[in-house]
């Protein structure tokens, strides 16, 4: 039945407010097409998301492939990319396929260099591991979204106080993560390790810019007039299919994914799979499919090869007609075009025509 819906039906019985917003997106963009920017360079990737920006809805990475990768929060590549999102309104998914234990999966999803939670809005996971570790990364998710709404700064002076109450030597006053302030604040020492007391507690109510939630606004002006700021969640796409000859993912396992789904609407988006998995009339589960690809211009009656190391292609028409998903996820189809730009617009017109063609319109 949702195959039959406009993007802007599901866009109103979706309970997740990314999935809300990116089915608005599609409309608005009149776009369905995700770029998989599989690229080398950190440079390389900005460069062709902002020229590509304009005609797709998602952008998916792989950070872990490019580099040169600028892991700092406030001006590295995370949130250069989400400065671009915002000012071409498409959203950031990183390909990581976390497959591990809940604890793990939690911590790298939001530690280490990469903190992925920041900067893309959509991740997803293999649930081989068991469905609980869905639960672990909704967790970490839900955190995340409060954390950004209570953050405070507290600027700590430390200095040693005079018996009549005057301050004496005051050390410079240094602003630190929440997190880090839990830990005994008397007696202190300074940043030179003299001991004092603290003599002011400055708490700055500021909401704590994460890199990946709006970006920077500077050059965020958008090509698309309509286009709002996307909500401050955070989404997962479950791996229930792939594209790739072989793929040992079972009829079982696939069912699995689409249970996981249904026990975290408030998390999981919906799937990246080879074909529609929704089935009753009340999932609005967004789809994407990689594994996509058009033959060259002008033959358009040419098969398309896979790419010789298990990739297998099938064309918009197929997957989002036929297959009934709702985005196609095109990497080398576009990216080693002559005219990645032109490509990619080729590639929207094909998958939105697609998409109209499923409506019977
Ligand atoms: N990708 C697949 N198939 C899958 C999944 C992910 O190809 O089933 I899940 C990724 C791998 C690559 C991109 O990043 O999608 C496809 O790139 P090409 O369009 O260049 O084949």
């Amino acid at each position: 039945a949702t195959l039959t819906q406009t993007f802007a039906e599901r866009a109103e019985k979706a309970t997740h407010p990314l999935t809300r917003y990116l089915f608005r997106l599609m409309e608005l963009k009149q776009s369905n097409l995700c770029l998989s920017a599989d690229v080398t360079t950190a440079r390389g990737l900005l460069a062709i998301a902002d020229k590509v920006g304009p005609y797709i809805v998602v952008l998916k990475t792989h950070y872990d492939l490019i580099s040169g990768w600028d892991y700092n929060p406030q001006t590295g590549t995370g949130a250069k990319l989400a400065a671009l999102a915002r000012k071409h309104g498409f959203l950031i998914f990183e390909d990581r396929k976390f497959v591990d234990i809940g604890k793990t999966v939690q911590m790298q999803y939001t530690a280490g260099t990469a903190r992925i939670i920041d900067w893309a809005h959509i991740t997803n996971a293999n649930i081989d591991a068991g469905k609980d570790m869905v639960r672990a990364l909704a967790e970490a998710a839900a955190k995340w979204k409060g954390r950004r709404h209570c953050e405070v700064k507290t600027s700590v002076t430390v200095g040693a106080l005079d018996e009549d109450g005057t301050v004496n030597g005051v050390s410079p006053s240094h602003v630190e993560p929440l997190e880090e302030q839990i830990r005994p604040v008397s007696p202190e020492r300074d940043a030179d390790g003299r001991k004092g007391s603290i003599v002011s507690i400055t708490t700055v109510t500021q909401s704590f810019e994460h890199a990946g939630a709006s970006g920077h606004a500077d050059d965020a002006e958008s090509v698309f007039p309509g286009i709002e700021e996307a909500p401050a969640d955070r989404g997962l796409l479950l791996l229930a299919q792939m594209s790739s000859k072989g793929c040992l993912m079972t009829r079982e396992y696939t069912q699995a994914c689409v249970e996981a789904a249904r026990d975290h609407r408030d998390f999981v988006m919906g799937f990246v799979s080879q074909e529609a998995l929704n089935s009753a009339d009340d999932d609005a589960f967004i789809h994407m499919t990689p594994g996509c690809k058009l033959p060259p211009p002008g033959e358009e009656d040419k098969p398309i090869d896979g790419d010789g190391l298990g990739q297998q292609y099938n064309t918009p028409d197929k997957l989002i007609k036929g297959a009934g998903t709702d985005i196609v996820i095109v990497g080398r189809g576009i990216l080693e075009a002559a005219d990645p730009v032109s490509e990619a617009e080729r590639y929207r017109k094909r998958a939105w025509k697609a998409y109209l063609g499923r409506l019977g319109k």
